[in-house]
């Protein structure tokens, strides 16, 4: 499928009574300030605050896509980081199709700690997709090499035990935010679409095939067929 097909709600050129619509529920899942709200925001708004504003509980935000007369409404359920906030897990998970853990690239620890909201999030849905994220890139490039490789073969090793894509994005300077919704369409509907792998270390991860497979053709990647 061509970039070119996707569209956002003014483009469609389909009326409204011609549309088969699917609700796509996707939950961001991990540590406080990782970035789960302005991934969110992002996507759906475009926008991005620097300023922190601490999600109490669960927000959700929804944003349509047409693929000809398809018309896709990603939910996107954002769940506060905070500890206390774990027992609306089941609230953000139910019916989910798509988990995105989160992690900060600048903070190895919210990494680790996605082993235990994986953990946890199994427990109320274990049919979903997973997806592992890390966020902030822009500040992760500004690391040591050295750190930066260590942190790109820890998610890596992360990933491929949750047999889950990698992404690193950055909302704050628009990098890789709609192709991380676009690998999820893809994944979940085993879509053809134009969002190209990248593996080079220092620049922002998209591997998004599991298992692995040779890299991608020049004409850009397509989804595995199991
Ligand atoms: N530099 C940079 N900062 C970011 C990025 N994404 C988010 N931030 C900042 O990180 C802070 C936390 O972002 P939030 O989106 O509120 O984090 P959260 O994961 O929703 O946090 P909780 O609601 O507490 O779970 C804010 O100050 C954001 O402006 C990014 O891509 N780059
Ligand atoms: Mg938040």
């Amino acid at each position: 499928m061509q970039g070119n097909e996707w569209m956002e709600e003014s483009n469609s050129i389909y009326p409204k009574e011609q549309r088969n619509n699917i609700v796509v529920k996707t939950a961001l899942i991990g540590d406080p300030f990782v970035g789960k709200t302005s991934l969110m925001v992002k996507y759906v708004e475009g926008k991005f605050d620097e300023d922190y504003i601490q999600t109490l509980g669960v927000n959700f935000m929804e944003k349509n896509i047409y693929v000809k007369n398809l018309e896709i409404t990603f939910s996107i359920w954002d769940l506060g980081g905070q500890k206390d906030f774990v027992t609306m897990l089941p609230l953000a998970l139910s019916d989910t199709v798509a988990v995105v853990f989160m992690f900060d690239l600048t903070r190895k620890i919210t990494l680790q700690n996605v082993k235990e909201w994986y953990r946890q999030a199994r427990t109320y849905n274990k049919s979903a997709l997973p997806f592992l994220v890390g966020t902030k890139f822009d500040g992760f490039v500004t690391l040591p090499k050295e750190e930066q490789i260590t942190i790109v073969e820890q998610s890596r090793k992360f990933a491929r035990a949750m047999k889950a894509p990698l992404i690193f994005c950055s909302a704050s300077h628009s990098i890789n935010v709609q192709k991380l919704f676009k690998v999820i369409l893809a994944k979940l509907f085993d879509l053809r679409v134009s969002v190209e792998e990248n593996h080079n270390v220092g620049e922002p991860l998209l591997e998004w095939y599991y298992p692995p497979t040779s890299p991608p053709s020049s004409n850009g990647g397509s989804a595995p067929s199991s």
